[in-house]
């Protein structure tokens, strides 16, 4: 065995060459990985007694793609063509041994190979569009090579891990070894194909699927027209349908070089940075500064839910998911009745769309327990309460829990914006209680605000992170304060979008100036949706404001065919000659002279105060990172993945530029538009906001 450079051996076993990477975490094709192959399969080839190499790595999967954190930079070392290359004009056989997930560049280093074997665990897939990009080393050439434009179109644009049964069954993979045997299998195939003399397979050369295809735009139109609303405001999954396009048209070296134009046009972009930013961020949230990875966590293997309605039965099937029991308690049968039911709907709906099996449902619906009595969460380990959003009955829930429930059990409020450090002040065990902030519906939503409380233990903090892993979630830890910083950052917007409708835009306008920017909807159609009488009473009404116009007039949104908008049967919206109306004569009353507001100033105006806000948040320390910060925003508001979230967006911009606006509009109308001290910092110092 002889080392080629720190990640790279080579060694002979009989006259096949195995060549092993092993850079930790994933293989990643490092400068050093990179150079790794390129001396590697040199010497193999320099080698008479080799008559063929397997390519092999260590840990826990074969090359998991070029390495991320090398974007940006300077390029250092061999370049990754140079490497490719190596292997696919190498005058002897490459078998490429794949074990874990290949993907991405390790992928397309496979398709470089001229045989793949792999264990049944492997998963292979191009998931570059998830970063904004294409695959940029002739994966989306040599792919639709294998597998055909379509198959091939699904890959790419959706980035997904394909499974080596079916990557055999696609071509993809030459051979499954058995399980745990892939060094001594990927050996034994290399030499099977040595003995049977089997041409070199060159991918490239393959043409039958490609040809096939030419002379068929429809395969690509009908694929456009399908995916419009999933791809609506990206790049990526457009440029990598014309790079098929190429590969079904176009000669192999043609179809490089629109490949290789179309990448770079993708990785200098803004959408890919912030594609590349929301990666490292998701992995970031789990990294809290205070709580040590050490810190003893507490065992949770029954969980309580006090409220059956829409969150707690929400909340109860992330649990149940995972097999965890669940004791649902509710005041009364008929609510807890219905809770059930509703969640046993939810389960034989999945399964009627074949998510999984009737017998799942059974078994999930069997670790539910329903009861009338508090007393029955007495031997939970955790207590998530979704009650009615009022303080006093928060309280008294929690002094009932604290008699009730054993000790060492964690007691968790959903709260979604009261003060969970009074909400403790009903507890003897403070260091107990924790805000479980779920996004509904509970159960769909990836999103989860775990708030710590000043008296929160770190083992509250780390196993209720450590549960929210566990269930699915993508957890952000943040502080008490008004809205915690999902919802504290909505109220800005919330409250620009009121007064720009009082002064001149009507609500059409701004829902189509934050639709165009990316978000899923805007905030009137949102109002629509969920329901413009949530919190409203008829009692209290008094007209004071547009909503509780509509409301009187019992315009409620969706539900009742008008709100905002008028709808049809369909529910389709249309803006409504009726609001316009009410919306004129309000703002007459009101003494407002309304004038022609522009785009720019109603995007302007809805999302700098979020950015300002979220720059209050970190100066207050209610969130740990500002890329937590767009994790929230990305995960429970819908913020254009391809933007890198509210505080990436304000660098995009420059925070110069938000802070001059602020002050603009500061000027203009007052000190809603105040600018938080860190964000007059950041430009004084010529920082981001994504170094904080
Ligand atoms: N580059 C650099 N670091 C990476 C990395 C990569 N490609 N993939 C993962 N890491 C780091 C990650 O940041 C984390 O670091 C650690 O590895 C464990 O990751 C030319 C241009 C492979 C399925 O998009 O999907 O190839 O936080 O927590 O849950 O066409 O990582 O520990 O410091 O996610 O077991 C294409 C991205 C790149 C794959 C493993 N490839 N990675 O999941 O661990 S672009 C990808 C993943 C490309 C070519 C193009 C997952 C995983 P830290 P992890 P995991």
């Amino acid at each position: 065995m002889t080392a080629i450079n720190d990640v790279t051996t080579l060694e002979t076993v009989g006259e096949v060459a195995v060549l092993t990477l092993n850079s930790p975490p994933v293989n990643a094709l490092s400068a050093p990985v990179r150079e790794g192959i390129n001396n590697g399969i040199k010497q193999a080839m320099e080698n008479d007694a080799v008559k063929a190499i397997v390519l092999i790595c260590e840990g826990k999967t074969f090359i998991a793609g070029a390495d991320i954190t090398e974007f940006g930079k300077a390029p250092a070392g061999p370049s990754l063509f140079d490497a490719l290359n190596m292997i696919e004009f190498a005058s002897k056989p490459v078998i490429a041994a794949i074990h874990g997930t290949a993907l991405g560049g390790g992928l397309e280093v496979a398709l470089t190979c001229h045989y793949r074997v792999a264990v049944p665990s492997a998963k292979c897939g191009l998931p570059e569009v998830n970063l904004g990009l294409l695959p940029g080393a002739g994966g989306t050439q040599r792919l639709p090579r294998i597998v055909g434009p379509e198959k091939a179109l699904e890959m790419v644009t959706s980035g997904s891990h394909v499974g080596a049964k079916k990557c055999l069954e696609m071509g993809l993979v030459d051979e499954l070894t058995e399980e745990g045997k892939l060094r001594d299998g990927a050996i034994a195939f290399a030499k099977k194909i040595v003995a049977e003399k089997r041409p070199l397979k060159r991918v490239r050369d393959l043409s039958d699927k490609v040809e096939a295809a030419r002379g068929k735009p429809e395969i690509f139109s009908e694929f456009r027209k399908a995916n419009a609303r999933k791809f609506r405001g990206f790049l990526a999954p457009e440029y990598n349908i014309q790079c098929i396009e190429a590969a079904v048209n176009l000669p192999f070296d043609e179809g490089i070089k629109v490949e290789q134009k179309l990448f770079r046009e993708l990785v200098t972009g803004t959408q890919s940075a912030a594609q590349r930013h929301v990666f490292f961020a998701e992995r970031q949230v789990w990294k809290l500064p205070d709580v040590p990875a050490d810190t003893p966590t507490i065992p949770v293997n029954k969980v309580g839910i006090i409220g059956a309605g829409t969150m707690g039965g929400g909340i109860a099937m992330n649990f149940l998911n995972v097999g965890l029991p669940v004791t649902i308690v509710e005041t009364k049968q008929e609510a807890l009745d219905r809770g059930i039911a509703t969640i046993r709907k939810n389960y034989e709906n999945s399964a009627k769309k074949g998510r999984f099996s009737m017998e799942e449902v059974e078994k999930r619906m069997g670790l539910l327990t329903g009861s009338l009595e508090m007393e029955a969460l007495a031997d939970s380990d955790l207590v998530i309460e979704a009650v009615f959003e009022n303080m006093d009955v928060k309280k008294q829930v929690f002094s009932k829990l604290d008699a009730i429930v054993k000790q060492g059990a964690i007691l968790a409020t959903n709260t979604s914006a009261l003060n969970i450090d009074e909400i403790a002040t009903a507890v003897k065990r403070p260091e107990a209680v924790i805000g479980l902030h779920f996004f509904s519906p509970a159960n769909v939503m990836r999103l989860l605000e775990v708030v710590r409380a000043d008296k929160t233990s770190k083992p509250v903090i780390a196993t209720s992170m450590q549960l929210a892993k566990k269930i699915g979630k993508i957890a952000a830890l943040v502080g008490v304060c008004p809205g915690f910083v999902g919802n504290r950052i909505l109220a800005q917007r919330q409250r620009e979008a009121q007064k720009l409708i009082l002064e001149g835009a009507m609500p059409w306008d701004v829902d189509r100036v934050l639709y165009d920017f990316g978000l899923p909807m805007g905030p009137f159609a949102m109002s629509d949706l969920a329901g413009l009488d949530i919190g409203w009473s008829k009692e209290k009404s008094q007209g004071a404001t547009i909503r509780d116009v509509l409301c009187e007039m019992d315009r409620r949104g969706q539900k009742t065919g008008a709100g905002f908008y008028d709808y049809d049967e369909n529910r389709n919206a249309k803006p409504s000659p009726v609001v316009e109306k009410i919306i004129l004569d309000f703002a007459q009353k009101k003494g407002i002279n309304r004038r022609k507001i522009s785009d720019d100033e109603i995007l302007e105006r809805c999302i700098y105060p979020m950015i300002n806000e979220g720059a209050k948040i970190l100066e207050e320390g209610k969130a740990i990172r500002s890329s937590d910060i767009d994790i929230v925003w990305i995960n429970g508001y819908g913020f254009p993945v391809y933007r890198g979230g509210p505080m990436f967006y304000g660098d995009t911009v420059g925070a110069d530029k938000v802070l001059a606006k602020m002050k603009e509009f500061q000027a203009q109308m007052g000190d809603d538009f105040k600018p938080a001290a860190l964000l007059e910092k950041i430009v004084a110092e010529g920082k981001k906001f994504s170094d904080f």
